[in-house]
């Protein structure tokens, strides 16, 4: 593997999967792999367990792990070319990409949708800058339109707590009073699709995905209609994606959040989430306390998934 950004860059998940829980038994045994090898981690965007997971994944395998905040403290980078630099932006990105693959041996770079331009985003802009300007492998750790490593690390988890070989899978939109990108919801479909679970997707209308990340999913209006039979609730906010209303929140109905009468309908089911998440927005406080509730076991298959991509990586 040479970069590091959707689903097909893993490969056969079976494979991916397999190597994942050898990598979740013995995190240590590979750490003299990147030996004198430094992973740097550029921000452009908050966060708390990509931050950290990411920095331990490297550390496991034996690397040095430097983190920059572009945002604070960095000089700030102008993205597009051919503009005459006479504003507030003292340093090109076209500069600072070859510069940041000088110190390191793998990026890692988040980026999100700016939802400035959907074309912009959907052409990953930043991410496709790395990818042609740093000279070395780059992992997403979430760009503009997908969160693979999270992906990974929610199929790992769905994995260890399934009861049957092919689940029933609900990802669920759940209002928030931010607008926020599409790249988990668009990269959850694209991985449970390639899972190949049985994988339903449900949001007011006006929320459509992409098609191509839709895929061979159901969309279910009725919210309470797709939670019958759920194994997995999966719950995430995010911003209209179709036509004029890209990036615009369209609903903050707060009937959509997650709550105990709604997770009563599925059989038995799981909750998980990203996080950061909102409690009493998307879900509420005994949900996300119950016991069916996955949310710490996912942050820390964070790690998991880190590591397998990091060490595919070095060993390539
Ligand atoms: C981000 C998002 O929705 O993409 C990051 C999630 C991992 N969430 C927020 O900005 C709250
Ligand atoms: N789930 C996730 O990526 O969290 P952070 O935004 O805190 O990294």
């Amino acid at each position: 593997m040479k970069h590091f950004t959707c689903v097909q860059d893993i490969g056969d998940l079976n494979v991916a999967l397999k190597e994942a829980f050898e990598v979740k038994k013995t995190p240590f045994r590979w750490d003299t792999l990147g030996k004198n090898k430094t992973m740097l981690l550029i921000f452009f965007d908050s966060s708390l367990r990509t931050r950290l997971s990411t920095q331990k994944a490297a550390l496991n395998l034996g690397m040095n792990a430097i983190v920059l905040d572009v945002n604070q403290g960095a000089w700030k980078l102008e993205t597009e070319r051919g503009v005459i630099m006479d504003g507030d932006k003292p340093e090109h990105i076209l500069e600072a990409i070859p510069v940041m693959g000088c110190y390191c041996d793998v990026i890692g770079v988040r980026s999100f949708a700016r939802f400035e331009s959907k074309d912009a985003d959907y052409r990953e802009v930043i991410l496709n800058q790395f990818i042609q300007h740093s000279g070395k492998p780059v992992v997403s750790m979430e760009a503009a339109t997908r969160h693979p490593l999270q992906s990974f690390a929610d199929l790992i988890t769905i994995e260890e707590y399934k009861k049957t070989a092919r689940p029933r899978v609900v990802l669920t939109w759940a209002p928030h009073p931010r607008a926020l990108p599409q790249a988990v919801p668009n990269s959850f479909a694209e991985w449970m699709n390639a899972a190949g679970y049985d994988f339903v997707i449900t949001h007011p209308a006006g929320y459509e995905l992409d098609p191509t990340f839709v895929g061979s999913a159901t969309v279910e209006y009725d919210q309470r209609k797709a939670f019958a039979g759920a194994d997995f609730i999966y719950a995430k906010n995010w911003a209209a994606y179709a036509g004029d209303g890209y990036g615009k929140i369209l609903s903050k109905d707060r009937a959509w959040t997650v709550d105990a009468e709604k997770m009563a309908l599925t059989n038995n089911a799981y909750f998980m989430h990203c996080l950061p998440v909102r409690r009493n927005m998307i879900v509420t406080d005994d949900v996300i306390e119950s016991p069916q509730s996955l949310v710490i076991p996912e942050a820390a298959n964070r790690v998991v998934s880190a590591q397998t991509v990091i060490k595919r990586i070095l060993e390539n």
